[in-house]
């Protein structure tokens, strides 16, 4: 697939106060740009001819902008095709600031250099073959992964582990597609190679190898982005006092106003490594307030993106329970609490009683907790592979219908043809998770979702 190989760069580190920020140049242009640009002397400008210089390797120097001194950098080259996109590549490391970092942006842009789109380096890294797509994907999701768990998983996929994965299960739809149409030369003579029972019944195995890996896409994408724990119930149960409680700090304010939490407030917390979207949600009630009931409506739509709910009711006002708040809801996210124990003899009730204002028993909450949260992201050990991006889960459905089409073809006796037909397809779809058929769309969405730099 070509693509328009100008010239690019970018910063590749936060920008801000700080020791250095590294900006990366990558093209065709990129050797006669930082000749017009990069001087050994710091005081005139003069030319240095890179043109002899060996790949990898640093250079200490000065960046000038017509006559004007603009900082000290080092500067690394790295010639085409061994570098992160294959292109020539030039690394500066510059020092860190947010003035020094503009000098440098319109130094560069001066010289006709156009600023990367998000993901961009990345995406030239693909397109000249350095990584196959879901590679590409693993740099963004190890940039993001905040837990060891999640950083296992993107590792996994960076060195192509999960790629040769995919290879495999593509390569036994190869086979059976090439035998299938081999028989076709064959078929004035008679020549049966695959027998349909035997075809069949290898269909299915692949077809429960793929559901089996879209069904671990529940766990990978727990993962990946972690548990969405939703804190849900009544008004003036407590809710915002627990929410504050595990994230260890007053975010939410807490008040005997009851539809005082009147959107919905998400935090990410990490707890015993695993990582967790806490959502403290507006009081479920009917208010007459139309900014309440606007925050009540999102509060749902939140619970209902919660892979764990806890429904929270106050010890000290049982009659006005709260389980119809959460009528919806799979029970089996649900982890019940009764607050405000300080003030309730109450005991032996069917949830955990704690007092989120003492503390008493909020250890344990968050014991619970955890542990739900591991057995959800162990809900699939049987895989070997875990699928934790949703594109690669849909490839597979995808597949996963051409190899039922194909089925079907073969009972109602079909020919070799249509059969084949079929398993292409399937395999096209397969093939997409790392990229070896896909189109300029699909690649523009992957990409755009990078960080800038990427
Ligand atoms: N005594 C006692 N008061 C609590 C406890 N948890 C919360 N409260 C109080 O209950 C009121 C409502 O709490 P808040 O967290 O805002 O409830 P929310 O509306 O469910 O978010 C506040 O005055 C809190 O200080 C508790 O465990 N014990
Ligand atoms: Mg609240």
């Amino acid at each position: 697939m070509p693509y328009d190989n100008k010239t690019i760069f970018a910063p590749i580190s936060a920008v801000g106060e700080s020791g250095i920020t590294v900006f990366r140049i990558s093209g065709p242009e990129m050797f006669s740009i930082i000749s017009d640009v990069f001087s050994t002397s710091n005081e005139r400008f003069s030319r240095v001819d890179f043109q002899n210089f060996a790949t990898h390797t640093s250079h200490h120097g000065w960046l000038w902008d017509s006559g004007e001194l603009v900082d000290e950098v080092i500067l690394t080259i790295f010639r085409a095709p061994n570098s992160y996109t294959g292109e020539d590549v030039t690394e500066i490391s510059s020092h860190g600031g947010s003035y020094i970092y503009r000098k440098i942006c319109s130094l560069f842009i001066k010289q006709g250099i156009d600023y990367a789109e998000p993901g961009e380096f990345s995406k030239r890294a693909y397109l000249n073959g350095k990584m196959d797509l879901a590679q590409a994907e693993a740099v963004a999701e190890l940039i993001k992964a905040k837990t060891e768990e999640s950083n296992k998983l993107a590792l996994k996929q960076l060195t192509g582990e999960f790629s040769k994965k995919i290879n495999e299960l593509r390569a036994d739809l190869i086979n059976y597609c090439s035998l299938l149409e081999l028989e076709l030369d064959f078929s004035e003579e008679g020549i049966d190679l695959v027998s349909k029972n035997e075809l069949l019944s290898k269909i299915d195995g692949i077809i429960e190898k793929f559901n089996k890996l879209t069904k671990s896409y529940e766990s990978g994408k727990i993962i990946q982005n972690g548990v969405n724990l939703a804190i849900v119930g009544k008004p003036n149960v407590g809710k915002s006092t627990i929410f504050n409680y595990l994230l260890k700090e007053n975010r939410a304010i807490v008040s005997d106003i009851p539809g005082t939490t009147r959107d919905y407030l998400q935090e990410p917390l990490i707890m015993e490594g695993i990582q967790f979207n806490v959502i403290d949600t507006a009081g479920i009630r009917k208010s007459g307030d139309i900014i309440e009931e606007e925050g009540v409506r999102r509060s749902i739509q939140k619970i209902d993106e919660s892979d764990i709910v806890l429904e929270i009711e106050d010890l000290t006002d049982l009659k006005s329970s709260g389980a119809e708040l959460v009528n919806d809801v799979d029970t089996s996210k649900i982890i019940k609490i009764y607050n405000k124990l300080d003030l309730s003899r109450n005991g032996k009730m069917d949830g955990l009683c704690v007092s989120a204002k003492t503390g008493a028993k909020m250890g344990e909450l968050q014991k619970i907790i955890v542990k739900k949260a591991k057995s959800l992201m162990k809900s699939d050990q049987s895989s070997d592979l875990i699928i934790t991006n949703q594109r690669h889960r849909d490839c597979l459905l995808k597949s996963c219908e051409f190899l039922v089409n194909a089925k079907e073809q073969i009972k109602q006796g079909g020919g070799n043809e249509l059969i084949s037909f079929e398993i292409r397809a399937a395999m096209d779809s397969l093939s997409e998770i790392i990229g070896k058929t896909s189109n300029v769309d699909i690649l523009n969405n992957i990409f755009s979702k990078f960080c800038i730099g990427k």
